[in-house]
């Protein structure tokens, strides 16, 4: 029985100064680094990561910021890097997602290493039973990945102050949505 961390694309797009940049976004990236610093109690730590090579309509010249969107964590791009103040050498795999498509859960994504192994295969196979969830968007990509790990079968918990928005009032629906579908959020 292991517990993980999964950090959700905190990448410098979703930063101020990004093309997608989230209000919170830096804050959040160096609170999650100092949990990263802190005696957790996590057994291992994963992170997802958007990776776009041509996601359709997913990008647009004119977005709706719901649907569509500027593009964004174009694949191997320094946008697309994980944000400068988390310590990656905590991260033991990658989870890469959106390639030619939209994917907002890091369940849609693949292991870095290998380019195969989905994120659900990867916790069982590190015996993860229970995850924390964090990052960026907590109105998208954390909202997705929470769900689909309830639905994997997880004990879930978010902590909301390490999560940061598109936009607040979504991702304060995001995160009553979460606890309405058995998620325990940590405030
Ligand atoms: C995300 C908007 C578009 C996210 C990804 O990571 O939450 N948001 N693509």
């Amino acid at each position: 029985m292991s517990k993980a961390l999964i950090i959700v694309d905190v990448q410098n797009d979703f930063c101020p100064g990004g093309s997608l940049g989230t209000e919170r976004g830096d804050e959040v990236a160096r609170e999650i680094n100092e949990l990263l610093q802190s005696e957790h109690d996590y057994d291992v730590i994963v992170a997802t990561q958007d990776w776009h090579i041509d996601p359709g309509t997913h990008f647009s010249e004119q977005p709706d910021f719901v649907d569509t969107w500027p593009a964004h964590c174009v694949a191997d791009s320094e946008g697309a890097r994980m944000h400068p103040d988390v310590d990656v050498s905590k991260i033991r795999e990658y989870f890469r997602k959106g390639e030619y498509t939209a994917a907002y859960s890091g369940f849609e994504g693949h292991a870095a290493s290998d380019g195969s192994t989905l994120l659900a295969q990867w916790l069982n196979d590190a015996a993860v039973t229970e995850v924390h969830v964090v990052g960026i968007a907590t109105d998208h990509c954390v909202l997705a990945t929470s769900k689909d790990a309830l639905k994997e079968g997880y004990a879930v918990s978010v902590i909301a102050d390490l999560c940061s928005p598109v936009d607040k009032n979504r991702g304060e629906s995001a995160l009553i949505e979460l606890e309405e579908a058995g998620a325990n959020i940590i405030r």
